[in-house]
């Protein structure tokens, strides 16, 4: 993938709201409103391909859904960045989120690259703080993992649905685009 361009990889478990997210993301970046009908998704079996303006260096946002779970860490290696959303109103599956980003981390194909761990939802009348998911995840320790191998965890709270956090998390792909060595040279 020497496109050039900043290639993210968005992973979640089954309907945490990593289609919805990838649309609200697209929105922002290109200043056009979500339309009605973008909020509604399905689920998404395969992967799902968004084009970001990131500034100089554009996003590739490159969803792969859950069924693929298996699959997840062979696109590690062509990836610049990962971003991994939890559903804060889905306790049951905090677990199995868990599971699966300290299996992400702790691969070799991370090799210091940055991540983004999404706590969605924040908009559900019953949900988990982000207190208790970072507290059942395990976050600090998943954290320290990530340090120790060089790579950057960071969090953000957000919502798909009434856009919360979503800025913060275009900022971060602007900087991640921007720090990106150029490959023209
Ligand atoms: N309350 C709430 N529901 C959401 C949010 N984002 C997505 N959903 C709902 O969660 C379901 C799964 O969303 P989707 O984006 O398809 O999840 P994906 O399987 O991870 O791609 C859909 O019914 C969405 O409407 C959110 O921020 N808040
Ligand atoms: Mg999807």
């Amino acid at each position: 993938m020497a496109d050039g361009s900043l290639n993210v990889l968005l992973l979640g478990c089954e309907a945490v709201g990593k289609t919805l997210l990838a649309r609200r993301i697209r929105s922002i970046t290109s200043g056009t409103p979500l339309e009605r009908g973008h909020l509604e998704t399905a689920s998404t079996t395969g992967q799902e391909i968004e084009s970001l303006a990131t500034g100089e260096v554009s996003t590739t946002l490159r969803e792969v859904g859950s069924p693929m779970i298996p699959l997840w860490p062979s696109y590690l290696a062509a990836s610049d960045a990962l971003v991994f959303v939890v559903d804060l109103s889905q306790p049951e599956q905090v677990a199995a989120s868990s599971v699966e980003l300290n299996r992400l981390i702790r691969h070799e194909g991370m090799k210091g690259t940055p991540c983004l761990v999404l706590l969605n939802k924040i908009d559900a009348l019953r949900r988990l703080t982000v207190a208790e998911t970072a507290d059942l995840m395990g976050l600090c320790e998943v954290a320290l993992a990530a340090e120790e191998r060089g790579t950057k965890l960071e969090c953000i709270a957000c919502s798909g649905v009434t856009g919360a956090g979503c800025g913060d998390v275009v900022e971060r792909l602007k900087a991640w685009a921007a720090a990106k060595p150029s490959q023209s040279g």
